[in-house]
């Protein structure tokens, strides 16, 4: 079996609408100048780092915007043009908000369990619900939608829509979950973590804590999961800014690296007690003094990609880091340090540019989705969406041709970036061969 990493491809609306309270990078950045075409080319770079290499790359399209739909549900009426005069007038916030291009962070897309962790032989999906942000929360349908024309065999891949959109229910996708496991192939351990449940104090947390133990559960459930683990997060990890758990801790193969205060110290003690009876956990802890919580969560170390062999050999990993990495030195030290020791296997660390996506809280590994699949269901991936060094080439061109150099929140304003934004959407199409949007 080999990982599948599906990256978001970035979208032409990119901009800083300041709309994830929590998250600091997006309301510390509210207004700056964004670069989508910028951002766009920082993404499909990340994607050649991986094709180059031999990893297996796909990507999942932008979503189309402006949200016409979005319009309708509040009852606006008539063109495009005159939807966007009124949602501007209305609030300028819902223009950002229908304009927002967030799907790009695809570890929010969906919770994947592979053919082998499930009990009906199926690669099972549950598209995330994003409840707790109004702009992300606009995702979930267009995400089944796309999700279905990407992995298209019902008899292979199961998709499950959101959860419904209940606070209980508050479900955040693949960044509050990891598949701990010996090697690819053998069956593996679903580990999910959350920020709070029914009954957690609201006073302990300054920010909200975007994922329930009942969401986790159901989703548990769904897959046909038989011993999932539970863990909660720290609300100190939260109040500094940790809105999803990938940005203090990322697990792969038999390895979880974590900072010291990702999570809440008795459920820590419970899980990796479940966790170290497989026999092959690793735990990698940083500790605060060789990294600040403050300094993971600027530099967005733990939101690198830890990577196996292409070929799925766990005994030599990667860490693809953010380049904020390595401008920190204390940071970067204690890279080189976990690289060095022997009591594990991460080898090597290199550091990619995704300056745009981080100024939104986005570092790498908020980029992809990972799906664990065997080599006959890779087969069965639509394979349009499956990159080669060509279609990334393909790609970068679209992005060239369509996006803007720069965009303030004031431009969501004009009818004429609406045209634009549909225009590419319409070329992609084209690019890809399918239709993929509900214009
Ligand atoms: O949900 N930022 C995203 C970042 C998601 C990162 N994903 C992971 N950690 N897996 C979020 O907060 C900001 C958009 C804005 O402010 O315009 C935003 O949605």
């Amino acid at each position: 079996m080999i990982e599948l990493n599906i990256d978001g491809l970035i979208g032409p609306s990119h901009h800083f609408g300041g709309l994830s309270r929590g998250n600091l990078a997006s309301t510390s950045n509210a207004q700056r100048v964004a670069k989508p075409k910028l951002a766009a080319l920082q993404g499909l770079e990340k994607m050649r780092w991986m094709v180059e290499r031999g990893y297996h790359q796909g990507f999942i399209p932008p979503q189309l915007r402006p949200n016409f739909g979005f319009f309708k549900q509040l009852g606006f009426r008539g063109s495009i043009t005159e939807c966007i005069e009124h949602a501007a007038k209305f609030s300028p916030k819902l223009l950002s908000i229908a304009y927002s291009a967030s799907s790009m962070w695809a570890a929010n897309a969906a919770t994947v369990t592979p053919s082998s962790d499930s009990d009906d032989g199926r690669v099972h999906f549950t598209v995330a619900n994003l409840l707790s942000n109004s702009h992300r929360a606009l995702e979930a349908s267009e995400t089944e939608h796309l999700l279905r024309i990407l992995f298209p065999a019902s008899e292979k891949f199961a998709i499950h829509p959101a959860l419904p959109p209940l606070p209980v229910l508050a479900d955040e996708g693949a960044a509050n979950h990891s598949r701990l496991c010996r090697s690819y192939g053998e069956r593996g351990h679903a580990l999910f973590v959350y920020g709070r449940h029914y009954d957690t104090q609201a006073s302990q947390l300054l920010y909200p804590a975007r994922q329930t133990r009942e969401a986790s559960a159901v989703v548990a459930q769904q897959h046909g999961l038989t011993d999932p683990i539970f863990l909660q997060q720290s609300p100190v990890a939260i109040n500094a800014g940790a809105f999803h758990n990938d940005v203090v801790a990322v697990a792969n193969c038999g390895v979880l690296l974590f900072h010291e205060y990702a999570f809440e110290s008795n459920s820590q003690r419970e899980a990796f007690a479940r966790l170290r009876e497989f026999g092959y956990f690793t735990p990698i802890e940083v500790s605060a003094a060789a990294m600040s919580l403050e300094q993971a969560i600027q530099s967005y170390f733990f939101n690198s990609q830890l990577l196996a062999e292409p070929d799925g050999d766990p005994t030599n990993m990667y860490l693809l880091c953010p380049m904020e990495c390595r401008e920190d030195n204390k940071v970067r030290t204690a890279i080189e340090q976990i690289i060095c020791r022997d009591d594990n296997p991460i080898k090597n660390a290199d550091y990619i540019d995704v300056r745009e996506s981080m100024g939104n809280g986005g570092g790498p590994a908020c980029l992809r989705l990972r799906v664990v699949l065997t080599h006959a269901e890779l087969a069965a991936v639509n394979s349009a969406f499956l990159l080669t060094v060509d279609k990334i080439e393909a790609l970068q061109d679209w992005v060239r041709t369509h996006y803007r150099e720069t965009l303030i929140v004031d431009d969501l304003v004009s009818p004429t970036f609406a045209d634009e934004c549909r225009a590419a959407a319409d070329s992609l199409e084209r690019l890809v061969g399918t239709s993929l949007y509900a214009w």
